[in-house]
């Protein structure tokens, strides 16, 4: 009997036949000898085909297969330190499941337009699959880094009553005879998940109607949120830098074959470990109007200007104390400065820009009613919401980290797109 094995495990199988299912990722031929490169999901391999050393039938097969098909193959497993994986397969026997048609994704170069299109099979390609593995360890260490500190996963609604982040992006659907949206954030849920059990977070997909085309910005993507009773939001920032230097780490320990295959630069993720640069909103001006930006005090930073305060720094910076009068309605005021917030926003650096926002919440019931009045949100939807005011309302502070602008800064993308697996984009929900 020969043993169905995985790719990644393949060094544990020297010298052993085994089996491998997979596809035909490429093919090179000398005649006598066919070079197959075989993929299984997990890795990639060269089988070789020699004519003198198989059947007819099997060297046939070999000879006819295209790009994509897929295909059952056995073979004898050698170390071969001179190929990519480090092993060969010298193949004794060859199956074809399904001879693919005319690939469309061929090695030479093709537009973005084009392989977008073609997401559901570009995902095959190295590049893709090394970014969705890279993905793939920042969940892991999601999930691993809070489950060390006791925090409990709460799944929040994605059909929602109300807005948070502003009623310019929502996705609007019929709910029976009445409106529902898509959820911009989990946060109001974690709220009051909080007061219930101590530390929490939910992990889902966002959605927000951007009507800008922003290589940050897609319509749909995946939010990490903690949201914390008791703590305020020094106590938030420093939970921040924790996690995002805890998830680098991670990747750089277990992803080392996938950034070298995206030519990542590691030494500067090395850089990332606690603590980062705090800087305050009223400096962000400051340094901003010194390099030529006519931003004024009270407006927002755009992408432009957070890639010029991020460019000052080797590690992601914290800019916190962000007017009030640009942040969401829930925001904390300071208690010395009311016209700026207890809130901050993490910048990556390399030109990345906000990964994170979040802040500590407004805990008095009178200031949020007033907050919701000034903001001309309507009062029945947020009325559990200021129930949480009502019962035991305590300080609490929470952030959201948006995992695709993560995936793209530690891969290094030039754009959110190829950090999620099917991207929801301006113009584009196909495939
Ligand atoms: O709007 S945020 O700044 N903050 C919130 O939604 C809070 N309610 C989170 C919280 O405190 N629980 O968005 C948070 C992050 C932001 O820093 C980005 O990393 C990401 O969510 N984000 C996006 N990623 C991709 N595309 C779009 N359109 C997008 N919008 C925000």
């Amino acid at each position: 009997m020969v043993e169905r094995v995985y790719l990644k495990h393949i060094a544990q199988h020297v010298g052993s036949e085994v089996e491998i299912r997979g596809w035909l990722f490429n093919k090179r031929s000398s005649g006598k000898i066919q070079f197959l490169i075989i993929r299984d999901g997990t890795e990639m391999i060269q089988g070789v085909v020699v004519k003198s050393e198989v059947s007819p039938e099997v060297f046939e097969a070999a000879k006819r297969l295209t790009q994509e098909s897929s295909l059952i193959v056995r073979g004898v497993v050698r170390e071969e330190p001179r190929s990519l994986s480090g092993f060969e397969l010298t193949v004794t026997d060859l199956e074809i499941v399904q001879l693919a048609e005319e690939y469309p994704i061929t090695p030479k170069e093709h537009g973005v337009e084009y392989l977008l299109d073609r997401r559901h099979l570009w995902l095959r390609s190295r590049r893709q699959h090394a970014i969705m593995l890279v993905r793939n360890e920042l969940i892991k260490a999601t999930r691993k880094f809070f489950d060390e500190r006791d925090f409990v996963l709460i799944d929040a609604p994605i059909l929602t009553p109300a807005s948070v982040e502003g009623t310019t992006t929502l996705f609007e659907t019929d709910y029976f005879d009445d409106k529902a949206y898509l959820s911009q954030t989990g946060q109001l849920y974690m709220e009051a998940a909080a007061m219930a059990f101590g530390k929490v977070y939910c992990f889902g997909p966002t959605f927000r109607a951007e009507k800008s085309k922003t290589r940050r910005h897609l319509m749909e993507f995946w939010m990490v949120e903690p949201e914390m009773a008791f703590y305020s939001n020094d106590d938030n920032m420093k939970l921040q830098e924790e996690y995002v230097s805890y998830m680098v780490q991670h990747v750089l320990e277990n992803c080392s074959k996938e950034l070298e295959i995206l030519e990542r630069d590691t030494s500067k993720l090395k850089n990332v470990v606690p603590p980062f640069p705090r800087i305050s909103y009223d400096e962000a001006v400051e340094i901003l109007q010194k390099h030529g930006s006519d931003i004024k005090w009270g407006e927002d930073l755009g992408g432009g200007d957070e890639t010029i305060i991020a460019s000052q720094f080797d590690r992601p910076v914290f800019v916190h104390g962000y007017p009030t009068e640009v942040k969401a309605f829930y925001f904390k005021p300071h208690p010395e400065r009311p016209e700026i917030v207890l809130g901050s926003d993490l910048l990556a650096p390399e030109g990345y820009g906000e990964i994170i926002g979040g802040g500590e919440r407004i805990a008095d019931l009178e200031l949020l009613e007033q907050r919701l009045e000034e903001h001309k949100l309507p009062r029945e939807p947020y009325e559990w919401y200021l129930d949480l005011r009502r019962y035991g309302s305590v300080p609490h502070s929470g952030f959201g980290l948006g995992l695709e602008r993560t995936v793209s800064w530690i891969c290094g993308l030039a754009h959110l797109r190829e950090a999620s697996p099917f991207p929801r984009l301006l113009n584009r929900i196909y495939p």
